[in-house]
Formats: C-alpha cells, sequence, structure tokens
C-alpha cells in the first residue's frame, strides 16, 4: 500500500485545485498505491474549500481502490471517510490522535531522529514517514536533509514500515528504496512532471524489479 505513495494538495499544482485534480486523477490512472491530501503551506484553499477537495478526493480515489490519507487533520480524516491521517512532529500531539483515530484511520507518522523512531516504536501507529531524504523545494519549513545512511539507521531501528519522504526523483529513488524502505512518498517528482504516467510508472517500475 505504500510503495508508491503520492503527498499533495493544490499548492503543488499552481494553486490551482482542478488542475490538481486532474494531476492527482492521471496519478491514479498510472498506479499509485496511496494518496495523502495535504493542503498547506502557499494553499490558498478556505476551511470549506478544503474539507469540498477531501471529500472528491475520496470519491475519486476510492474509483481506483487507492486508500486516502489526509495530513494533520484526523477529524477531517474521519468526516470524509477516508482511509488514514498522517501527523508530523510538530501536529497535534500523536497521542491525541491515537485515542481519537486508532482502529478507524491509518496512522502515519513523521519521525527523522532515533529518539522519535524508538517512542513510535512503542505506539500503536501503521508507519512512519521519514525525511527529508534529500533537499527538497515542497515544505518550507522542512527539517535539515537526513540522507541515506540516517534513513538506513531510522529503517533498521524501526518495528514500523518505513516511508522515504524529501527531494526524491529518478536519479536518486533507487539508492533510497535500496535502504530498506517500505515505500517512495513523492510530491514534485509527479505533481511537477510534464508527463505524470512516466513519473508514476518510474516508481513502479522499480518496486517491481526489486520484487520479482
Ligand atoms: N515532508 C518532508 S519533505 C516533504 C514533506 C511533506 C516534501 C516532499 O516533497 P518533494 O517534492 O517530493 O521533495
Ligand atoms: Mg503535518
Amino acid at each position: 500500500m505504500l510503495e508508491t505513495y503520492l503527498v499533495g494538495g493544490a499548492q503543488d499544482v499552481n494553486n490551482d485545485p482542478t488542475a490538481f485534480l486532474d494531476s492527482v486523477k492521471q496519478a491514479l490512472k498510472a498506479g499509485i498505491t496511496a494518496f495523502q491530501y495535504r493542503e498547506k503551506g502557499t494553499s490558498k484553499l478556505t476551511t470549506d474549500e478544503k474539507a469540498g477537495m477531501a471529500r472528491v478526493l475520496r470519491k475519486l480515489t476510492r474509483e481506483y481502490g487507492v486508500p486516502l490519507l489526509i495530513d494533520d487533520d484526523e477529524e477531517l480524516a474521519l468526516k470524509v471517510g477516508a482511509d488514514g491521517v498522517h501527523v508530523g512532529q510538530k501536529d497535534r500531539r500523536i497521542e491525541k490522535v491515537i485515542q481519537r483515530a486508532h482502529g478507524k484511520l491509518i496512522i502515519g507518522y513523521s519521525c527523522n531522529q532515533v529518539d522519535q523512531v524508538t517512542k513510535a516504536n512503542s505506539l500503536p501507529i501503521d508507519y512512519i514517514g521519514s525525511g527529508p531524504v534529500f533537499a527538497t523545494h515542497s515544505k518550507d519549513d522542512a527539517d535539515p536533509v537526513i540522507g541515506l545512511s540516517k534513513l538506513k539507521q531510522l529503517v533498521s531501528l524501526s518495528t514500523h514500515p518505513v516511508v522515504a519522504i524529501g527531494g526524491i526523483n529518478s536519479a536518486n529513488m533507487a539508492q533510497t528504496l535500496a535502504t530498506g524502505v517500505a515505500g517512495l512518498s513523492v510530491i514534485s517528482m509527479v505533481l511537477q512532471s510534464n508527463n505524470i504516467g512516466l513519473a508514476v510508472s518510474e516508481i513502479r517500475q522499480l518496486l517491481f524489479n526489486l520484487h520479482s
């Protein structure tokens, strides 16, 4: 499920909600295996518009049998019938999210430090997201780059599946996957591509080769 994990919101496609939806549709057609709706940063959508977009994405992802996760907001995830929620270290405290959503939603948690992974190991969550592995332009307040060796260390420590995020592209995706991560999370590699189908296929092909 976490293999080819697309993340994004309208801010990642020229702040154009229609173009964003069209891009997500292309990515679903091309075979992404999970989608996280992450509306933030320079996003101009109101709370209501965001909820409306989440509902449209719920319908769309369901048509393709792809799990929908919502960034940060477990209430919105529950309201629109999403499959999961992804929370960062700076978002609402993970314990509160677990209390509200455990057993109802897939819970993803961002961890990029040894102590964070150790703590996550004791929590009933479903996966951790680690990064930025490489420099990224898609997150203004991104933590410092962790690099491949740190990612590998976190993978070996984690009892949960690890998804890599941050600056993953065609040139570095094979090395990233070689750290033992369960999947690759990308924003710009897919949403800024002028050939979304091809970008998704590249990741899928890499995973296919690994597993065959
Ligand atoms: N968390 C860590 S890096 C990042 C997030 C949401 C942005 C990833 O975007 P890109 O374009 O794949 O580098
Ligand atoms: Mg967050």
